[in-house]
């Protein structure tokens, strides 16, 4: 009997996958560069459905029934391309290949161009919920034709996790939507992420609070509007003791913060498209900075560390730590999605965002509550010019505003970094004006490179020797 699906790249992520596929009843194929890796899970995992295992590209394609589905989960990168161009050699039209890979949008539109032009069908799919989500169900955001679609939802929407009745996998668009809505994801996850780290610091570095302390207000903010899985997990985070000892783990782990491209991936895209997703950047440039040890040790010396003593943090305190997380979370997500409407003009991809809040609501990192309210909003206001014109959004930030702008000034004055809360309040605050300063810009721009200015009360582009003695630079 031939196989429903196969599967190629069988690190953690593929094989994973792979057994959630047979686990769900399909017949699943396995194939692996190496073959100890086919072998191992075949070992060690083998008896949890049906596999069929293959040492050859050409022994795995022919395992599949028609039209053959393969789900390619090896590195990002070159490997893809490499193997894309070993199963071209053996599938056939209306073959399917998805690459279920952190792609990236730019690589999958060119091999979807590449793979369509041989006749068959080529997915970009974006796998979100980490290794134990794709064993037990991930959130997957697939990009191509609908035909392709149809034939493999039956299989995917299975493998998915499902919240109230809908699977979170769902066709996003064309050609490279599915990863850049992953992308994207991965760029609101690590603003996400700052703001918590935000959090944590001002709780722990101006209040004096413990780690310990700090899980347990966390844990706390698991029920309020703030309720995640991230917040669940920096609670427990935050709880864990160092198992040689120490005390609490997290005053063992070194500052120095990794990644791995896809926030910087979607604010270069951001930077391209020219949408302003301050919350994202930040958070990639604070990682940035945090990954210089050597040189923020010798300026801590020279210019000395946080101003000030430390203060006492009662509820009011908290609370206000609370609300700003929340508002600055609300500006990274409308940033966030904003993102996804410039991008899906650009390259008519006709995202829903509504849908696109559905399937992350489950699986991925940044499942949340709060995706409810965004998937509710986009329901009943579906033109909303952004999410913080949604009324659940523009009265939960209203109702924020005070606090936020309260924890951002102890921020300041005691010289504790929070760039993504502070730059969430003010793109909000430049947000807020009919009329702001760029009318300046303008009239610079003009002087120094005659770039011309237009004019509040008539049509047209205008340009003026700006210097009244004529001594202006000329461009
Ligand atoms: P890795 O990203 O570590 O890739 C390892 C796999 O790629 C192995 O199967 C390896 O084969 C194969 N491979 C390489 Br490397 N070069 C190859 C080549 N030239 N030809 C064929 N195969 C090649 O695995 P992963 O962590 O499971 O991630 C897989 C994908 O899923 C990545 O794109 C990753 O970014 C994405 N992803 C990962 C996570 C996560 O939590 N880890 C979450 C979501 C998405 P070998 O065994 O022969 O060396």
């Amino acid at each position: 009997e031939l196989a429903d699906i196969g599967v190629t790249g069988l690190a953690v992520m593929g094989a994973n996958l792979a057994r959630n596929a047979a686990r769900k009843g399909f017949r699943v194929a396995l194939n692996n560069r190496s073959n100890e890796k086919t072998e191992t899970l075949l070992a060690e995992h083998g008896q949890e459905g049906s596999f069929i295992g293959s040492s050859t590209i050409a022994e795995f394609v022919a395992s599949l029934a028609k039209p053959r589905v393969v789900l390619i989960m090896v590195k990002a990168g070159k490997p893809v391309d490499i193997v894309i161009d070993e199963l071209l050699e053996h599938m056939e039209p209306e073959d399917i290949i998805v690459d279920g890979g952190n792609s990236l949008f730019e690589d999958t539109r060119r091999r979807e161009k590449t793979v369509s032009d041989r006749g068959l069908h080529f997915v970009g799919m974006g796998v979100s919920g980490g290794e134990e989500g794709a064993l037990e169900g991930p959130s997957m955001m697939p990009g191509g034709t609908r035909q392709a679609w149809d034939r493999i939802a039956p299989i995917f929407t299975k493998m998915a996790v499902s919240v109230d009745g809908l699977p979170c996998c769902a066709l996003m668009g064309p050609d490279g939507a599915g990863h850049y809505v992953k992308m994207v994801h991965n760029g609101i996850e690590y603003a996400d992420m700052q703001l918590i780290t935000e959090a944590y610091d001002l709780l722990r570095t101006v209040y004096g609070r413990s780690a310990a302390e700090i899980g347990e207000i966390f844990a706390g903010w698991k029920t309020g509007d703030l309720d995640s899985y991230l917040i669940e997990i920096t609670a427990a985070v935050l709880a864990k003791q160092d198992p040689q000892g120490k005390g609490a783990l997290v005053d063992m782990i070194r500052d120095e913060a990794e990644q791995k491209g896809t926030g910087r991936w979607t604010a270069q895209s951001a930077l391209e498209l020219g949408v302003p997703i301050t919350a994202i950047t930040e958070a990639v440039f604070a990682r940035a900075l945090s990954g210089r040890p050597e040189q923020r040790r010798a300026a801590e010396a020279t210019l000395g560390g946080m101003r000030g003593g430390t203060l006492e943090a009662g509820q009011a305190e908290i609370d206000k730590i609370r609300d700003a997380l929340y508002a600055s979370k609300i500006v990274a997500y409308a940033q966030g999605f904003e993102q996804l409407t410039v991008a899906s003009k650009q390259y008519n991809w006709d995202l829903d965002l509504g849908l696109i809040a559905t399937i992350w609501r489950g699986g991925c990192i940044i499942r949340a509550s709060f995706l409810d309210r965004i998937r509710e909003g986009y329901a009943s206001h579906p033109d909303a010019q952004s999410l913080l014109l949604q009324e659940y959004f523009s009265a939960a930030v209203l109702k924020a505003e005070q606090a936020w702008r309260d924890v951002v000034v102890v921020a300041v004055q005691h010289g504790v970094a929070v760039p993504a809360f502070a730059s969430s309040l003010a793109y909000y605050d430049g947000l807020r004006r009919t009329r702001g300063p760029a009318n300046l810009l303008q009239g610079l721009r003009d002087y120094f490179g005659a770039h011309t200015y237009r004019r509040t009360d008539q049509e047209g582009s205008f340009h003026i020797r700006w210097s009244q003695d004529g001594t202006e630079v000329k461009s």
